[in-house]
């Protein structure tokens, strides 16, 4: 009799194609699958994701927004996984994936409306900033309980497979779902993996380790070989990719996606290591429970952004004045859309009512009236000039 321990297997290993000086360590692969011009793009849209974080952070500090949650040390996972997907292919994320949104098309002023929660916002300034979603660009809306999206989007894997039994001319599509090692605590992430073993589902889970959930180091977060070894267990093919890596991260991506797709469909797991840099949220001084030499020697040992950086630099197409221009065009299309947002009015009030349920009940008709006949008594209580249409919007 012998009971397998897992102290005895070894660590699953971490697929990596260049290292951390930019250099490429597996040649039996071409790095690009892409052109010069497609990586300057990647490069730019993680320069950009960085950039809006350390303007957005600042902002929230001056109080001009409410929240924020930066995704430095990530910008490669994001951008480089989201570069591997189609238009067509549907993703549902967590909060710390602005890349996939950039990456996918969402554009600066599409970030300011929410993020200033004014009229243009597709989610009617409802939610915390952060919260994105765009039907356009078939990305599920955020929600804040950790977790919830992964069943989810088993559930719209499966149905992505049963469209095309029923209609084999429409395109293949899988769906991306993101989450954290410390998401994958809960209870949904096991029902979801499950599910979609079962149902041979097509759908690429990515789960972003980096180390922190929170104040809750991944130490204390599970016992096992990380989250990558419990994709076994479900029967899921699985692989555990160096995060700050954006040519592995997007190969690895690539490859995920044509399994999942092949024959009757199957999920594949993927684990991104990578350490979160910043801040939980703006809500969070994680020096309380790190600490800062340590982040700084992180931050200055390896960085996603300075390792294709070096990358490109090696290859020649890229250099100093190259990057101080981008940065600068970068920097100032930013604030344009930052000032411009800021200035925008406000959803009309009447929006608190809609869409509750499809149609505004009788209940929260009355409760429009009330409010309305509240605004407009106590005038100097409720300064409702910033709101589209002010108090006519409850009529
Ligand atoms: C169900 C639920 N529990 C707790 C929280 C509070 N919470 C928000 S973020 C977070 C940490 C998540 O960590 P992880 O999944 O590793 O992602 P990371 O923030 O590191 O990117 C917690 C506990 C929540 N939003 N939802």
């Amino acid at each position: 009799m012998k009971f397998q321990n897992p102290a005895e297997e070894s660590a699953m290993p971490t697929y990596r194609i260049m290292d951390a000086d930019g250099k490429i360590v597996d040649n039996t692969r071409d790095p690009q699958s892409a052109s010069d011009e497609e990586v300057i793009g990647w490069y730019k849209n993680m320069l950009t994701v960085s950039i809006l974080d350390l303007i957005m952070f600042d902002a929230q500090r001056q109080g001009r927004t409410s929240f924020y949650m930066v995704s430095a040390g990530e910008e490669g996972v994001a951008v480089g996984s989201a570069s591997a997907l189609t238009p067509d292919d549907v993703c549902f994320l967590q909060y710390r994936e602005q890349g996939v949104l950039i990456q996918r098309g969402f554009t600066l002023k599409e970030m300011m409306s929410q993020l200033f929660a004014n009229k243009d916002d597709y989610g009617k300034g409802r939610n915390m900033p952060v919260h994105y979603g765009s039907e356009k660009l078939n990305v599920h809306t955020i929600s804040s309980p950790l977790a919830t999206q992964i069943p989810q989007a088993s559930g719209a894997a499966y149905a992505l497979k049963m469209q095309r039994l029923i209609n084999p001319n429409t395109p293949e599509r899988v769906v991306a779902c993101y989450f954290g090692e410390g998401a994958a605590s809960e209870g949904d992430f096991h029902a979801a993996l499950n599910m979609a073993a079962t149902k041979s589902c097509p759908i690429v889970f990515v789960c972003r380790n980096n180390g922190f959930a929170i104040s809750t180091a991944s130490i204390e977060q599970y016992k096992g070989d990380g989250i990558a070894s419990r994709g076994l267990g479900y029967g899921i093919d699985t692989i555990r990719v160096d995060g700050n890596d954006i040519f592995a991260v997007r190969e690895v991506m690539r490859e995920a996606r044509k399994l999942a797709l092949q024959g009757d469909c199957r999920p594949v797991l993927v684990e991104a290591m990578s350490y979160r840099v910043s801040h939980h949220s703006t809500s969070d001084d994680s020096f309380a429970y790190r600490a800062k030499r340590e982040v700084e020697e992180w931050k200055r040992r390896d960085n996603p952004i300075t390792r294709l950086r070096k990358w490109m630099e090696n290859k020649g197409i890229w250099n100093e004045d190259k990057e101080k221009e981008a940065r600068a065009a970068i920097r100032k299309k930013v604030l344009q859309e930052f000032s411009a947002a800021e200035k925008v009015k406000k959803p009309p009030i009447r929006a608190m009512f809609e869409d509750v349920y499809e149609e505004i009940t009788p209940e929260a008709r009355a409760q429009m009236k009330e409010l309305k006949r509240l605004i407009e008594t106590y005038p100097k209580e409720y300064d409702v000039s910033q709101f589209e249409g002010g108090s006519k919007s409850l009529e």
